[in-house]
């Protein structure tokens, strides 16, 4: 048994619906174990930053799976979902990514973990400090709260807890 992070992104419509779809297909894998998962934030695009804005969360999971096989199981996910892949860090219907699993290293032309953009991005450190503040990023050798601390500012006015617009969309 590993504990892994998993983020999940998304910027077309229906964004709140691909969240839900994927979380689904993630539970009913009878080798994955939902653990613990995020609020839901809307963040500025990172990257390529002519597009939607993102919904994005991260959930902690239980697995026997191994790296591999969990990356293929959520590539397997984001196929059913329609992902289509033209522009790179581009629009998509939904993106699941390893972020970390345990304490492990993994360094393959299919897979990189800890995902090595992670600790560098508001957009994962935020929920993920909700989840995990004080884990260690591997490699990194930072916490995940000093790592968002020391992000600038700017970065992460970019990410917006999405349950405060549900709010604004009752009144
Ligand atoms: N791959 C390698 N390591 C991993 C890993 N740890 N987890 C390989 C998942 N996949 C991994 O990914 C390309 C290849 O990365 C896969 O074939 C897999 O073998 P992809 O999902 O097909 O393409 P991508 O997502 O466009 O590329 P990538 O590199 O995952 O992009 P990023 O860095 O994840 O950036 N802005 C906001 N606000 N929110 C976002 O979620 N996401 C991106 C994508 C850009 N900007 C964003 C967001
Ligand atoms: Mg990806």
């Amino acid at each position: 048994m590993e504990i892994a992070y998993i983020a999940l992104g998304t910027n077309i419509e229906p964004r709140e619906a691909y969240l839900t779809g994927a979380l689904e297909k993630i539970t009913e894998h009878e080798e994955i174990k939902m653990n613990n998962i995020s609020s839901i934030y809307e963040t500025d695009p990172v990257g390529y930053t002519d597009q939607a804005d993102f919904l994005n969360m991260i959930i902690e999971v239980e697995t026997t799976l191994s790296p591999m096989d969990l990356l293929a199981y959520c590539q397997g996910i984001e196929n059913r979902l329609g992902r289509e892949r033209d522009i790179r860090f581009g629009p998509r219907t939904i993106d699941l990514d390893i972020l970390l699993y345990g304490e492990e290293t993994v360094s393959t032309d299919e897979l990189t973990v800890p995902h090595p953009r992670m600790h560098e991005r508001a957009f994962v450190l935020v929920p993920l400090a909700e989840l995990a503040p004080s884990y260690s990023i591997p490699k990194v050798g930072e916490r995940v709260e000093d790592l968002l601390e020391k992000l600038p500012e700017a970065d992460k006015k970019g990410v917006r807890d999405w349950s405060a617009e549900d709010e604004r969309n009752d009144t």
